[in-house]
């Protein structure tokens, strides 16, 4: 380690302007950052020991279990399991919100997480994530969850972990937002950004676009528009990982934008994939903190009200100009 490097801990004690006392956010993300060293370690060893592919169960929003999900989720419980401040964690793999109500009491938090985004990739050796949200819990409120399904403007820090060629942490305590690497040979997350800024524009768009039929024409119209230019210099180039935590990433340093239309149902209403509190108010949260933009195609993300834990949205997230665009063009009608 050079003297000049500083440590993700050592970092999160002297950020200025957070939402949170910095000594409480520090014991939470040390945590988060153990949780990210557990699991990059596991992905590392999965195919050796055989760990990968489904658990043969179903979770509670109907998708097959990979047995990585099920790990992953697992690394959470225990690493939260003792001790001040988290006392409720809310999972995309766990129907009800894990409560620990020894744990809740005056300035306690929740953490609300995607513990493995992207789980299609686990069985091709592909890029994969972890994504945080901490909120803080109203006092008195134990186990009732009203305090916690607000929108995502109340989040006091947010952010990701990215497993790919590197292990890459990037978070925002409401004040700007920072990357840190995992150095593997000193086992800790060394400072790699500071306030990270997105450019304002980006010249690639990530989207499943198989799913394109599906859309509200509004949508459809919108990649015809950024596909049919012909000038090399405002033409877009797709890039979809099938990861949101790789491809917002992209995104966060070289602009860009990602998208997950809404399906038009039967009955005409449009149906988000994304999960909004574990997934689209954090990221959004990490967007607007480097200047970018989280929106619905109709609105701000981050104002959205909630109505259930794991409710959905349709998301266009990136750079500011490009989600305008995409406003603008009345993507979801
Ligand atoms: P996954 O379900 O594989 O965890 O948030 C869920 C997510 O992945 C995103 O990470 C990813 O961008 C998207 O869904 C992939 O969905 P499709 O397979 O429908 O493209």
């Amino acid at each position: 380690m050079d003297e000049h490097d500083v440590t993700l801990s050592r970092h999160v004690l002297i950020r200025e302007g957070t939402r949170a006392p910095v000594t409480d956010l520090a014991l939470i993300l040390e945590r988060i950052a153990l949780i990210g060293k557990l699991i990059a370690r596991q992905l590392a060893h999965a195919s050796i020991r055989d760990e990968l592919g489904y658990t043969g169960d179903t979770n509670v929003q109907g998708e097959k279990v990979k047995w990585l999900d099920e790990w992953t989720n697992q690394v959470f419980l225990k690493t939260f399991a003792h001790g001040f401040p988290v006392c409720s964690l809310v999972s995309e793999e766990m129907e009800e919100v894990h409560h620990r109500p020894e744990n809740c009491r005056e300035n306690s938090y929740a953490v609300l997480y995607d513990p493995l985004d992207g789980s299609s990739n686990t069985d091709v050796n592909g890029a994969l994530g972890t994504i945080f949200s901490i909120r803080r819990r109203a006092p008195g409120h134990g186990t009732k969850i009203d305090d916690i399904l607000h929108p995502g403007t109340e989040q006091v820090a947010a952010g990701y972990i990215l497993y790919g060629p590197a292990t890459q942490l990037v978070y925002t305590a409401g004040n700007g937002v920072d990357g840190f690497t995992l150095d593997l040979g000193l086992g800790e997350f060394v400072l790699w950004r500071e306030n990270l800024r997105m450019p304002r524009l980006g010249s690639t768009y990530a989207v499943n676009q198989g799913n394109l039929s599906k859309w509200h024409p509004g949508a459809r119209k919108f990649i015809e528009h950024i596909t049919s230019r012909k000038d090399k210099s405002t033409s877009y180039s797709l890039r979809y990982t099938g990861a949101f935590v790789a491809d917002f990433h992209r995104c966060l340093l070289e602009g860009g934008l990602y998208l997950y239309p809404g399906e038009v149902t039967s009955e005409g209403k449009s149906k988000g994939k994304l999960r909004l509190m574990y997934e689209l108010a954090p990221l959004s949260f990490v967007a607007e903190q480097a200047r970018g933009k989280g929106s619905t195609g109709k609105g701000r993300i981050l104002e959205v009200n909630p109505s259930a834990i794991h409710e959905r949205q349709p998301v266009y997230i990136g750079s500011a100009l490009e989600v305008d665009l995409a406003e603008q063009m009345r993507v979801e009608g």
